[in-house]
């Protein structure tokens, strides 16, 4: 297919793929506490293309795991002058599988000279809702490192109740539909609380994304959600303007 053709001449070329990064903010202070890396590909003809097109592209095709190679370098890279900033890479469950991740995270982390507290890896629940290849161990041997887990989109997949007994993860990220359901009569008001408190007594800090009104943020903040991403705050950036958020020059 033409995509994948595309994706792999992109890859090798460097100039069509960037990385933008969203920061996420302490609901306490509104100070920022960490910046997530989010693939970005300009097409030469067809411009800007999707991330949940092209990654799912590159799963298919076998292209992921030199794709997550590319952005956890050059995030490393990046979060390496933002001092007590956590730096977070969203990884594909394909990645997570492989028996060798964990090893490979700890390499670029060295080679980078980046401490391991400070890169945090968002696993969607897909990742953990079943134990197939490696992931499991894969997350145990990162969380030994010091590697923090996110996991993104809470809330939309299934088993993840009963697997957050067993698998030890650090932070939750709420997903976005449950806060854009505010104020709708959905009941989402309720559910948000209720996995906030659920999180809560299980020890795990939580992240709500896809915020883009004062409404949602301040009935966040009232329930106890620990951090808050979105639009109202940031959309995601550019390195040279994250840099500029955080007063780091390169
Ligand atoms: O940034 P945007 O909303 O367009 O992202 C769409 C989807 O692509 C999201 O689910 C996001 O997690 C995913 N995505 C963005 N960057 C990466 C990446 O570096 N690796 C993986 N596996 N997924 C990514
Ligand atoms: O699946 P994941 O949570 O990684 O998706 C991240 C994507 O969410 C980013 O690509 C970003 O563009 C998008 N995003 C970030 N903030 C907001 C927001 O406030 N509203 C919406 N609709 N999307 C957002
Ligand atoms: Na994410
Ligand atoms: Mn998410």
């Amino acid at each position: 297919r033409d995509i994948e053709r595309d994706l792999r001449l992109a890859m090798g070329r460097k100039d069509e793929i960037s990385i933008h990064y969203q920061p996420r903010y302490a609901a306490e202070d509104m100070r920022i506490t960490g910046v997530e890396a989010l693939l970005r590909w300009n097409h030469p003809t067809k411009g800007w293309i999707s991330p949940s097109v092209f990654v799912s592209v590159a799963e298919e095709t076998g292209l992921v795991e030199a794709l997550g190679e590319l952005v956890m370098r050059e995030a490393c890279k990046a979060a390496v002058l933002w001092s007590e900033v956590t730096v977070s890479v969203n990884t594909s469950v394909i990645e997570l599988r492989n028996p060798g991740f964990a090893a490979k995270v700890g390499e670029t982390l060295r080679a980078c000279g980046l401490h391991p507290r400070r890169l945090e890896i968002e696993v969607t629940e897909g990742a953990i809702s079943d134990n197939v290849g490696h992931c499991e161990q894969n997350i145990r041997a990162l969380r030994e490192m010091g590697v923090q887990i996110a996991l993104d989109d809470f809330g939309t997949g299934f088993s993840s109740l009963g697997r957050l007994k067993q698998l030890q993860v650090d932070r939750i990220k709420i997903d976005r539909s449950f806060v854009h359901g505010f104020g709708r009569l959905s009941g989402d008001e309720a559910i948000v609380q209720a996995m906030i408190h659920l999180a809560r007594a299980r020890g795990l800090r939580t992240t709500a994304e896809g915020v883009e009104t004062r409404e949602q943020s301040d009935y966040l903040k009232q329930v106890g959600c620990d951090e808050l991403q979105g639009f109202l705050f940031s959309s995601p950036v550019t390195l040279s303007q994250i840099d500029a958020l955080l007063g780091v020059k390169r």
